[in-house]
């Protein structure tokens, strides 16, 4: 996607502007340090690039921009849920419009703050108030937090995820490591040596990574970073053949070049009494 090309709507600042895409809006960074686009649909990034570097992120070359149903790359806001544990799947937070509640900056970066909050829309697929914000900072490195707050007056449980799509060079030539010992895949646990490649599909939900994981890429010749916060999973996707051709939001070969890393709480074991917050983060940096 080339960033340049979108028509302007508004000008917020010196280095944030809005413009349309199909049918979102998006927030558009242009920094020093890094460009970035952010859609209020679905509190969603849809791209980021340090300044002299290729892309980090990567957007499905058909990905729907309509508003109608969730992007495919990015970093969707899987939320409250994460998966099937509930419909819609993955959560509503990724199909819904956010609201810009703020945005700063300086000679490091930008910083966007998107809220949700309950309204009669969501109370029809999850009955609790709460409020929801997403906090981006771009800068030399991309930092995503989602704050969940319970708003209401009895306890709820939530989980989720980033569900951060990389942009790698060569999916036969990346490893990801320092994921723990164990992962979950299709309901079952499995020991595991902490790293792994790819010649298959790959959905797995590691239960014991390191606060940090590492995307090898020897395509890119270089090393992205996943630096977790506030979650009790990392989930390592790649759909392979199969399941791309599958998917209409995917080009058939698309696999090759993007892998999802993602900081998640897998199993809505977040537990939030009246009033409290719980903040799931992500940073991810490109050496
Ligand atoms: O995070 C991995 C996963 O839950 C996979 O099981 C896979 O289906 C993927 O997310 C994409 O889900 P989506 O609902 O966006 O098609």
């Amino acid at each position: 996607m080339d960033v340049n090309q979108l028509p302007t709507t508004a000008v917020l600042s010196d280095y944030v502007t809005v413009c349309e895409l199909d049918g979102i809006k998006v927030l558009r960074v242009i920094h020093p340090k890094a460009t970035a686009t952010i859609s209020l649909f679905g509190a969603h990034v849809l791209s980021f690039q340090p300044s002299g570097k290729k892309d980090v992120i990567w957007m499905s070359e058909k990905a729907d921009f309509s508003g109608n149903k969730a992007i495919r790359g990015g970093i969707p806001v899987c939320w409250p849920w994460f998966g099937k544990a509930a419909e819609p799947s993955h959560g509503f937070a990724r199909s819904s419009e956010w609201t810009l509640n703020e945005h700063r900056e300086n000679e490091n970066g930008v910083i966007i703050s998107l809220t949700l909050a309950d309204s009669p829309d969501t109370h029809d697929v999850w009955p609790h108030a709460f409020h929801a914000e997403i906090i981006m900072e771009v800068g030399d490195t991309l930092k995503v937090g989602l704050v969940s707050t319970n708003t209401g007056n009895t306890p709820i449980l939530v989980g989720g995820a980033l569900h951060t799509y990389l942009n790698i060079g060569d999916i036969s030539k990346t490893t990801v490591s320092q994921l723990g010992n164990e992962y979950i895949a299709a309901g079952v646990r499995h020991p595991s040596g902490g790293n792994t490649e790819f010649d298959q599909e790959v959905d797995r939900i590691y239960t014991h990574a390191e606060e940090t994981v590492v995307v090898e890429d020897l395509g890119y010749q270089r090393r992205l970073t996943v630096t977790n916060h506030g979650h009790n999973a990392v989930v390592v996707w790649n759909p392979w053949k199969d399941l791309s051709i599958s998917m209409g939001d995917m080009a058939d070969n698309s696999y090759e070049t993007m892998v999802c890393v993602e900081s998640a709480v897998h199993d809505r074991s977040v537990s939030l009494e009246a009033g409290d917050k719980h903040i799931l983060s992500t940073v991810i940096a490109c050496q």
